[in-house]
């Protein structure tokens, strides 16, 4: 546990908060020069209030009375991409060939501006070539009836809108399969099976008001201040009210030290920060179930000489397990707990301490549980700690998964899901008369293994880049060639769209902040946020070019090419009003969206509910669950001697893939971005130096060379026994087999790697 001032004075560090002055500046830097400047912030305006458009950025909650700027730096940033004067056009790729653009970076790609027209790629000048809507949709669907339906895979990325997220779904169960694995699928998946099982709900319990009343907020590996910046607002207000923060990160992340609000001219002008964490505890990667597992020995000692401590009325009437967990508990030693988390008892006593006299409790997580290959219990392990003391079902108690995208949480809610269990596949079939496929379809991680030998035929992605965030990704590029139809829906040019064989499409399509015209008028859409609350979103800006179609627009298109008529899809008729589909929604899901195109503006979103807040369990029990991990270390194996574990990171600068700019401001790095992290001790026990080129090479013992090389070695303040590198990049080292056993949710954040010294010659950047 470290003050501030303890920081290590070699290595890099932000000392200035979060928010602040900062965050104002990186802003100015993205805005576009000109006229394009202004446009922008009036668009920033309206940004996540009633009557303008939701960020396409997170899935922070959107508050019923907005601040006069609703919007984060980093929101900010997304909104300033979206509107881009630049344009990547037909003469872009006339110039282009597409062997080129795959040497090309992440940031350059998308940097060449919007997409305007659909493209086919042509294999003979290896470059896309301009096509029209109706020959794009022709070719696709022709193509897709000649398929078996379960080889092909219909993937989302987090953005889609419920509308057409509902209409992709629909599509892909007409058509026959259930292949509808979503970017949800490399993130909270874990959660959505972790909390079901445990507790009844696959999404968080938690909404706005929670935070108003909670006197404890426990944060596990959810990066604020870069990742869901908006949501520093509530816990500046509930720690200036006296309610305690405890973050347990192998990082120390500026947004969770502290907090400048600059929407507050006062704390602006004295540059007056509010400390964000009470304690810090810097436990190692895949240490959380070794730390939980100690604070709740702790608290079992504890009740056992004061009966009072836990919820006795609430474990015994709502909950079962508890004995199987407290055995689990005692029988490890606090060698193994210290060891495996890098928390001492006594610190590990201190979170007890804090945990016994707080009356509410609230659970925060993000990546740093789910991406593990022990994620599920990790997520399991915090639950249990919560139930202990009644912390889920009251007023400023709950779990709150920090979700990705901003309508990622909302898309499993209307469908896209390949468990058929998760969808009233019955009422489908009443509400459009077709026999839905009932078969367990694929998720991220088998997609990937059905492109590696060749039962994947076809892929359709929308939105995402799917070939750069999967894991392994060096191994499978090749194979994404060979795919007999590769149909991208996009809004910039990525890296995915590089990988290509000969049945490949390039489809444009509107961003959230633009006009959206169809016959019976603009259109507006709607989405979920990470508190369970649906929200209507408006366009207001004329679109990038007039040859572009919305998301429902392409979906219709592809569906219609496909599938035989049926007068029951009324496709057409959905497209010109979408109201129509939100009708369908409240049809499938009458319980979630009664009313739903009444109740779409409402300020603050309308909420769709949760039986736990009402302590009713839809577990298999009936109760809610303590569950006992199957291992006490969230990796896949503890590493051995001259093994470190990779965490990927997402840098300040960055949404995903997609790579802004070069400076991750929060964590004192202005750089290439080809960098490792490693603690200043472990670079000297290494016999390694600060600022050396290193190789990094993966330790998975499974005979597959995986490496990246050409990385620049930053001194930075680490747990030991673990090095950091930026996602995408590094993603050539995480196995494609490390996954959480659960969920498959790809293991990001424990990869076992290798630190080799480089010689000079050795080829830089090289990944394999
Ligand atoms: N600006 C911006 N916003 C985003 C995104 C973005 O890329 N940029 N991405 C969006 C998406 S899709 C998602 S899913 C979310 C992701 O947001 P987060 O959930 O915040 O995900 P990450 O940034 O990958 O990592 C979270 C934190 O986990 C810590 N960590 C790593 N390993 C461990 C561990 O074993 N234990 C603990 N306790 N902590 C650990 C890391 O140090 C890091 O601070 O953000 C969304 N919002
Ligand atoms: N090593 C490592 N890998 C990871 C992670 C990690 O932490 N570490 N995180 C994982 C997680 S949580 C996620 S969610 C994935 C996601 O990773 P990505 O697939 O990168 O997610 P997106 O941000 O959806 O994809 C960006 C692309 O979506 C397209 N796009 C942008 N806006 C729109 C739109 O409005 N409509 C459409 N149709 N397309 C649009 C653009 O063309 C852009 O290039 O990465 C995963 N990969
Ligand atoms: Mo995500």
């Amino acid at each position: 546990m470290k003050d501030e001032r303890e920081q290590n004075p070699d290595t890099p560090f932000y000392e200035k908060p979060a928010g602040g002055w900062g965050s104002v500046g990186s802003l100015l830097r993205h805005l576009p020069k000109g006229p394009a400047a202004l446009s922008v912030l009036d668009t920033l305006r309206h940004q996540n209030k009633p009557g303008g458009h939701m960020c396409t950025s997170c899935s922070w909650a959107k508050p019923a009375k907005p601040h006069l700027f609703e919007f984060c730096e980093n929101g900010a940033k997304a909104t300033i991409w979206d509107h881009t004067p630049d344009r990547c056009g037909p003469d872009f790729f006339a110039r282009h060939t597409v062997s080129a653009l795959r040497g090309w970076r992440d940031h350059d790609l998308e940097a060449a501006g919007r997409l305007t027209h659909p493209l086919r790629y042509d294999a003979a000048s290896d470059r896309y070539v301009q096509v029209s809507w109706d020959t794009a949709f022709a070719a696709i669907g022709k193509k897709l009836r000649g398929l078996e339906p379960k080889s092909t895979v219909f993937y989302t990325s987090g953005r889609a809108s419920l509308e057409t997220s509902y209409l992709w779904a629909l599509f892909a169960r007409v058509y026959g399969h259930n292949n509808l694995p979503d970017s949800s699928n490399m993130c909270h998946e874990t959660t959505s099976v972790a909390l079901k099982a445990a507790i009844g709900s696959s999404v968080g319990t938690c909404v706005l008001e929670d935070f108003e009343s909670c006197d404890l907020i426990l944060f596990f590996g959810q990066n604020t201040g870069s990742n869901s910046p908006r949501f520093l607002h509530p816990l500046q207000q509930a720690r200036k009210r006296g309610c305690k923060v405890i973050t347990f990160n192998p990082v120390r992340e500026r947004g969770l030290i502290e907090f400048v609000n600059p929407q507050n001219p006062a704390e602006m002008l004295t540059r007056s920060a509010t400390p964000i964490s009470d304690l810090y505890l810097q436990v190692k990667p895949g240490g959380d179930i070794a730390a939980i597992a100690g604070v709740i020995r702790h608290l079992i000692a504890r009740q056992d000489a004061d009966k009072s401590l836990f919820d006795s009325a609430f474990l015994a009437e709502h909950t079962t397990g508890l004995s199987d967990l407290k055995a689990w508990v005692a029988a490890l030693e606090w060698d193994e707990i210290e060891s495996l988390s890098g928390l001492s008892r006594d610190d590990l006593g201190k979170v007890a301490d804090y945990y016994a006299r707080a009356e509410r409790v609230i659970g925060v997580y993000g990546m740093g549980l789910t991406q593990h290959v022990h994620g599920a219990d990790s997520i399991w392990m915090l639950v249990n700690l919560l139930m202990l003391r009644g912390n889920l079902g009251r007023p400023g108690t709950g779990i709150c998964p920090v979700r990705g995208h901003s309508n990622v949480q909302g898309q499993r809610t209307v469908g896209i899901s390949e468990k058929p269990e998760l969808v009233p596949l019955d009422r489908l079939a009443q509400q459009f008369g077709f026999e839905p496929p009932r078969d367990t379809g694929m998720t991220t991680v088998e997609v990937v293994q059905g492109v590696l030998d060749g039962t994947v035929k076809a892929f359709l992605g929308l939105g995402g880049n799917f070939a750069r965030a999967i894991p392994d990704q060096g191994c499978v590029d090749p194979a994404w060639s060979r795919l007999e139809l590769n149909v991208q829906m996009a809004t910039r040019l990525n890296r995915t769209h590089t990988l290509v064989g000969d049945g490949a499409w390039l489809l444009p399509c509107l961003v959230r902040g633009e006009v959206d015209m169809q016959a019976s008028g603009a259109q507006a859409v709607t989405m979920e946020d990470s508190l369970s609350h649906i929200h209507g979103s408006i366009g207001r800006r004329k679109p990038a070019a007039d040859t572009l179609l919305s998301e429902p627009a392409i979906v219709v298109g592809l569906a219609k090419a496909t599938l035989d008529e049926h007068p029951d899809l009324r496709w057409d008729e959905w497209l010109a009003d979408y109201g129509r589909i939100r009708d369908l929604i409240a049809g499938t899901y009458p319980d979630k969206f009664r009313d739903f195109n009444a109740r779409m503006f409402q300020p603050g979103g309308f909420y769709k509910g949760n039986p736990v807040r009402q302590r009713e369990w839809k577990t298999e029990s009936g109760k809610a669950e303590f569950r006992t991990p199957a291992s006490s270390s969230a990796l896949g194996a503890v590493p051995g001697r001259g093994v470190y574990t990779l965490i990927t990171l997402r840098s300040n600068d960055q949404f995903n893939t997609t790579v802004y700019g070069y400076r991750d401001r929060l964590r004192g790095l202005d750089t290439d971005r080809m960098v490792v992290l490693m603690s200043p001790a472990e670079i000297g026990a290494a016999g390694l130096q600060d600022g050396q080129r290193v190789t990094l090479e993966s330790a998975h013992d499974d005979g597959v060379a995986r490496r990246l090389s050409g990385l620049r070695l930053v001194a930075y303040d680490l747990p030991a026994g673990c090095v950091a590198a930026y996602y995408p990049e590094a993603n050539v080292l995480v196995p494609l087999d490390l996954h959480d056993l659960a969920s498959k949710t790809p293991a990001y954040k424990g990869a076992p790697v290798r630190v080799v010294a480089e010689t000079k010659g050795d080829d830089p950047g090289a990944g394999s």
